[in-house]
């Protein structure tokens, strides 16, 4: 009997945050697909009654439990577990300061960028690529300068900081037009280190839903 349910899907980079740290730290966890592309089922009033009214994805049940964003998933599997979590306050609130840095400002802008890029219709206007993208290579450029300091966000270990910040990053460059981890070499060489972790696995063989299906 699974432990935990995720709702997810595997082109989805704020679900690979919480679908990761289940798999880093060994949980027993089953996917509920969200067909977000075709039935866009997070859109209708059933999901935003039952599942998350917020309209989003991803969602861990955990017995009666059901909680959202990722970061709130990622803080409550490190405190539950002892697992990828901060020590202390001023760790706890550095984690957070850099979670919401990522979720506004590094995903926050990849995300939608390679989402408009992906599977949008129509096509949106140039502009609102060259926005996205200016700000994505802007702020990961601030990741990179703070990553060529320290192997992890937070120093020397691991933690959810740096769960959250895999979101979109190991999604494939095709996807994004550019390789992330060679525009930014301290991003690329922290990817590989992120990989070694035992449980690591690519978005796309953790999750449900890829390739498409018809
Ligand atoms: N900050 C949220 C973002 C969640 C999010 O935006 N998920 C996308 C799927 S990748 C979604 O559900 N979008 C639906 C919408 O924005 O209407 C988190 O980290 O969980």
């Amino acid at each position: 009997m699974p432990e935990y349910k995720l709702y997810c899907f595997a082109q989805s980079g704020n679900a690979y945050r919480a679908a990761l740290m289940l798999n880093l730290i060994g949980a027993k966890w089953e996917p509920v697909w969200v067909d977000f592309f075709k039935k866009r089922e997070q859109v209708t009033p059933e999901y935003r009654t039952d599942v998350n009214e917020m309209g989003e994805i991803p969602v861990l049940v955990d017995g009666a439990r059901r909680l959202t964003q990722s970061g709130v998933i990622l803080t409550y599997l490190a405190d539950k577990t002892g697992k990828y979590q901060p020590q202390g306050e001023d760790e706890s609130l550095e984690a957070l300061r850099w979670i919401i840095f990522d979720n506004q400002k590094v995903n926050g802008f990849l995300g939608p960028y390679r989402f408009l890029r992906n599977w949008a219709k129509p096509t949106p206007d140039q502009a609102v690529f060259n926005f996205l993208k200016g700000r994505a290579d802007n702020n990961l450029k601030i990741i990179d300068t703070r990553l060529a300091k320290a192997p992890f966000l937070l120093g020397e270990r691991p933690t959810i900081a740096d769960i959250s910040l895999a979101g979109y990053l190991f999604y494939p460059p095709e996807e994004f037009g550019f390789d992330i981890g060679k525009d930014h070499p301290a991003i690329g060489a922290w990817r590989e280190r992120i990989k070694a972790l035992p449980g690591w696995a690519h978005p796309y063989d953790l999750m449900p839903g890829h390739p498409l299906p018809e």
